[in-house]
């Protein structure tokens, strides 16, 4: 008799952000995902516009970091990426590791790669999607023609 077998192929919106873009650790950044099993399904260096930040970070606004987090975003290219797999919403946001870089775990892309940048928590590399239905919403603005 065959087991019934669950499968929860998703997609993600990954984001390798300035930091990473500059510091060149986007090729480390996506052997990560890869080696974890994830497909590339779409790669795009993108340089953000205002609005493109005010949709995807409309959930900040009006926070004390929204503005800092918006230059930083501004201030050069990001890698945009669509991954593929199964439970890849979580388990990209797992290999991403805690917002925070000082607080991210060893292991973790924050963790091993983030700096300690004080008080600029916003320069932590990546940006991962937190359930389906924002990985379609921030797929449709990185990739308005997909
Ligand atoms: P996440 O990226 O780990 O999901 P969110 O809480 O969704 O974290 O915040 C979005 C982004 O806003 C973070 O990745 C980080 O760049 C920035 N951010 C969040 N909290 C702070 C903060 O306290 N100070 C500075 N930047 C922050």
């Amino acid at each position: 008799m065959t087991q019934p077998t669950t499968s929860t192929i998703e997609r993600t919106l990954i984001l390798v952000k300035p930091d990473g873009v500059r510091r060149g650790l986007s090729g480390e950044i996506l052997r990560r995902v890869e080696a974890k099993g994830y497909t590339l399904a779409a790669v795009e260096l993108v340089h953000a516009t205002p609005d493109q930040l005010a949709t995807h970070y409309a959930e900040h606004e009006g926070k004390p970091f929204y503005a800092p987090l918006v230059d930083f975003m501004l201030s050069g290219p990001t890698l945009a990426v669509i991954a593929e797999g199964d439970g890849v919403i979580a388990g990209f946001r797992s290999l991403a590791g805690a917002t925070d870089p000082t607080a991210a775990a060893p292991g973790t892309i924050r963790g091993d790669l983030g700096r300690d940048w004080g008080l600029k928590v916003q320069q932590n590399l990546v940006h991962g999607s937190d359930s389906p239905e924002s990985a379609e919403r921030e797929i449709g603005i990185w990739f308005p023609q997909s």
